[in-house]
């Protein structure tokens, strides 16, 4: 089946795509339109810092109306898929501004992800090209794409900001050599599929979540209005620039729609993110749970001036009550809590709320269409103040993964309501508190691990008979992962030994468990299935 019928297969029901329009939710302008619309109103504008470098919105402009013409000279067109993976950088934005101009579509991968990761998305997407951080401090990408290459029968370009160790191999080319006469002609349609988001996933494999332009953009445009960005924004962009929420919760794309100016940083340690802010007046950033702690540590005893700040935004997982109440006066600024996912539904505390609901719930939806259910085993709808599983449905929230059929049909349920696994419990006024989960996920700091992924790697060791990756508490991240193991009787295994055979596959290493404890046998559920319930129970004072 081509790329195109199956995004039919997980768009919007007519009569919801209908009202979405109606709404003016949708307004059929692309991703690439909105750029172009605040390049044309503040051309002048500083947008974006990155390092010793400046762009003005017209610099910008430039850069991607060049790139926009060498992707094609590639022979990349319409609807082809690539893999983007870049550190934090303005090439980032250029990159996919340029290929979403062309309808060239981008499956964002992290720094963090590594050849596991990003030969399965080549494969996934049929990827005709990966584009790499060819300079960046600490991992070498061009290593990485060299593996990539070996197990892809697509990837026709390996293109590499920076320059190209690779000479002898014509598929390795400079981002900047790619660069030709500028092209300001659009190809893509708002109502396409835009780039790929990743899900942190639940089984074996990764998913990628189809955005389209349309539902992208209006995420963003609501964030906009709920955050208040505009031409005085000064963001900090801390956290890895493709994840869904520095992107878009309003992140750098509300930036980008309301003129505001975005700053890079590789590093959000204190040390060097209090220097930015400090040097560029920064007035919002966000935050996962651990930075936030780290920078409401460091505050305290800094030398840099960080008064301009107005808002912290903390999200990605469950930041605790305690923390919230303390961070405005550590950090002299408000707090929002975001409860976001890629596959759609972000859920913000307003900035006006009372000071109770901002440190206690995790927001509400962006749009008062996002239908939010929250039910019980059975499907049926709890009462207000219970917990239950949350699912949901919305005018950005995905109607299935791309090319995952089986998936899907767990997934979303009757109605095509996104299941998101979390479990929630709603206040009388619509706002959510996360109490828990129910997907086999750990969520290390805002980084999920699939713990099955991480299972069927270790169970490709001769040694292991059986493996199940739980959470375990930990009071900076919230939760590290523990491999519980049964070896095999007679081969040598210890727990170094196994990490590095799951960082010789390819294994990112945020998914290394943090901890691996080998017992006789694991214990199993009355149908036959390890008891996690019971593992965890048992190893959460670890
Ligand atoms: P993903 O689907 O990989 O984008 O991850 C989204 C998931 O992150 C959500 O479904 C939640 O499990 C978790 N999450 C995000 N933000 C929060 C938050 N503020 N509090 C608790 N969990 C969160
Ligand atoms: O965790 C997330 O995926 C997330 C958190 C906050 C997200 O996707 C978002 C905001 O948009």
């Amino acid at each position: 089946m081509s790329a195109d019928k199956q995004l039919d297969l997980t768009s919007w029901p007519a009569p919801l795509a209908a009202q979405y329009r109606a709404l003016g939710y949708w307004q059929d302008k692309t991703l690439f339109d909105h750029f172009q619309h605040t390049v044309s109103q503040f051309s002048g504008a500083t947008a974006l810092v990155c390092g010793q470098r400046q762009f003005s919105y017209l610099q910008v402009a430039e850069q991607v109306s060049q790139l926009a013409s060498g992707f094609q000279s590639l022979g990349l067109n319409q609807g082809d898929n690539v893999v983007l993976q870049m550190t934090n950088v303005a090439e980032f934005y250029f990159c996919y501004f340029a290929l979403l101009q062309k309808g060239i579509r981008p499956v964002l991968a992290l720094p963090a992800h590594r050849l596991s990761d990003i030969a399965y998305f080549c494969q996934h997407a049929q990827a005709k090209a990966y584009i790499i951080d060819g300079e960046p401090a600490g991992f070498d990408y061009q290593g990485l794409a060299k593996q990539v290459l070996a197990q892809s029968n697509t990837l026709q370009h390996i293109v590499v900001r920076g320059a190209p160790e690779n000479l002898q191999d014509q598929r390795f080319i400079a981002l900047e050599d790619i660069k030709g006469q500028a092209d300001h002609s659009q190809t893509a349609t708002a109502s396409d599929l835009a780039f790929f988001q990743l899900s942190g996933g639940t089984t074996g494999t990764p998913k990628l979540i189809p955005r389209s332009h349309n539902d992208y953009a209006y995420s963003v445009i609501g964030s906009n209005l709920i955050c208040q960005f505009d031409t005085h924004t000064r963001y900090l962009c801390a956290l890895p620039v493709a994840h869904n929420f520095p992107l878009s919760s309003p992140g750098a794309l509300g930036v980008f729609f309301a003129g505001g100016t975005v700053i890079l940083t590789q590093d959000p340690t204190p040390k060097s993110a209090f220097k930015l802010i400090e040097a560029h007046k920064v007035t919002v950033s966000g935050l996962v749970p651990p930075l936030a702690l780290l920078w409401m540590e460091q505050a305290q005893s800094t030398q840099y001036d960080l008064s301009s700040l107005e808002l912290i935004q903390v999200g990605g997982a469950k930041f605790s009550e305690t923390a919230a109440k303390a961070l405005p006066n550590r950090l002299g600024c408000q707090l929002q809590q975001v409860f976001g996912m890629a596959e759609g539904l972000v859920n913000y505390t307003r900035l006006d709320d009372p000071i109770e609901i901002i440190v206690s719930t995790q927001g509400r939806p962006i749009s008062v269409h996002d239908q939010v259910k929250v039910v019980d085993e059975d499907g049926h709808p709890v009462a207000v103040g219970e917990e239950g599983f949350l699912l949901t449905q919305g005018p950005y929230t995905i109607r299935g993964y791309y090319q995952a059929p089986e998936h899907n049909q767990h997934s979303f349920d009757q109605q095509g309501f996104y299941r998101t696994g979390d479990i929630v419990k709603l206040t009388e006024d619509g706002n959510i508190i996360v109490t828990g989960r129910d997907k086999d996920q750990i969520n290390r700091g805002g980084e999920k691990i699939a713990a099955e992924e991480v299972e069927n790697q270790l169970l490709r060791h001769e040694g292991v008979h059986d493996a199940a990756l739980i959470a375990i508490p930990d009071s900076y991240l919230g939760e590290r992962s523990c491999a519980v193991i049964v070896k095999v009787a007679g081969v040598e295994v210890n727990p170094i030994k196994l990490k590095y055979f799951l960082r010789d596959n390819g294994l990112a290493d945020y998914k290394i468990p943090d901890l691996i404890k080998f017992v006789d046998a694991l214990p199993k559920t009355s149908v036959g299935k390890i008891n996690k319930k019971l593992l965890r129970e048992e190893y959460a004072r670890l």
